[in-house]
């Protein structure tokens, strides 16, 4: 059966401190994203981009910014993935910055709980995006993703799938993480969080680490996997806001996705943080465009 992937774009920046993020959909589509997919054997459709209010850069407050226009993005991501998941399509998010996922993986967690689907997320970035307002540095809600996730981020983010939580910690695996601020650090060790940071795609390479995190994903799992592109090298992906150095190589990123790929059960997705103003000549979007086609299966001599 063929599957239908709709593509949605939600172009905003409102949850980062970096401008451009925003422009991310249309970078995406203009690397082919829509033609690389129909070539690879997939239907898509392409809804266009949602509408939400303009960042108005101001400063956090109660450690928070914008937390009235975050609502309100996410309100519309979280609206359109539900109907896209209920016509038994594919949603691909396109981000727009990485609060974007509090919306569109808590329409996943909902619509796993009526189709008794397990929900695994993978969280592919180089941050781990566990920060809440009393720990956040920056304020900025795309650090606060996963805590909103977890049922602990600002009450207006949270519970949104109808139950306390979109997420409980074993539901999430993160995967080539380097950056973690302090207090996250307690965070992650609290929560008890599964982290595959990049020391540990170093030692036991990127073979080992999908393997591990994928072992208990069966028929009845609705795999969500979260890219961030920043997960990559700033050298391969240099269209981001919050780059980091030391991601892993372009084959390890390829091989991480041809093994979720190969499990079949790649549910929904989120592509996101890719700044086109900061991008050299669309590579970042490109890149991304390579390793969507490698998540839905298009490896090297696969037909
Ligand atoms: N992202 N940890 C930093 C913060 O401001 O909380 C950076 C977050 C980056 C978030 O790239 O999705
Ligand atoms: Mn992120
Ligand atoms: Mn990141
Ligand atoms: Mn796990």
């Amino acid at each position: 059966m063929v599957r239908t992937v709709s593509l949605i774009g939600a172009p905003t920046d409102v949850g980062a401190s970096v401008r451009g993020a925003g422009m991310g959909p249309d970078a995406l589509r203009v690397a082919g994203l829509y033609e690389t997919l129909t070539r690879i054997g997939m239907a898509v459709i392409d809804h266009g981009n949602l509408a939400g209010p303009p960042t108005p850069w101001a400063p956090p407050q109660g450690g928070v910014r914008h937390l009235e226009e975050v609502v309100a993005w996410n309100r519309s991501v979280f609206d359109r993935v539900a109907a896209v998941l209920a016509a038994g399509q594919v949603p691909l998010l396109m981000g727009g910055d990485h609060c974007l996922a509090i919306g569109s993986i808590s329409a996943v967690a909902r619509h796993c709980r009526y189709a008794k689907k397990k929900l695994r997320v993978l969280w592919l970035d180089a941050h781990s995006d566990v920060n809440n307002p009393a720990i956040s540095p920056s304020g900025n809600v795309h650090g606060m993703p996963v805590s909103c996730l977890l049922g602990q981020g600002p009450s207006q983010l949270v519970g949104w799938s109808g139950q306390p939580a979109a997420l409980a910690p074993a539901d999430l695996d993160f995967i080539g993480i380097r950056s973690v601020d302090a207090d996250e650090k307690e965070a992650i060790r609290e929560i008890g969080l599964s982290v595959y940071d990049m020391r540990h795609i170093d030692e036991h390479g990127m073979r080992n680490t999908m393997t591990e995190a994928l072992q208990d994903v069966d028929e009845d799992t609705h795999l969500h996997v979260s890219f961030d592109l920043d997960c990559l090298d700033p050298m391969d992906a240099p269209g981001v806001g919050t780059g980091v150095r030391g991601g892993p190589t372009y084959r390890e990123m390829q091989l991480c996705m041809e093994m979720i790929a190969d499990t079949g059960r790649l549910g929904s997705l989120d592509v996101v943080e890719i700044n086109p103003a900061l991008d050299v000549r669309n590579r970042t979007a490109e890149l991304a465009v390579d390793f969507v086609a490698s998540l839905f299966g298009a490896s090297t001599l696969a037909r």
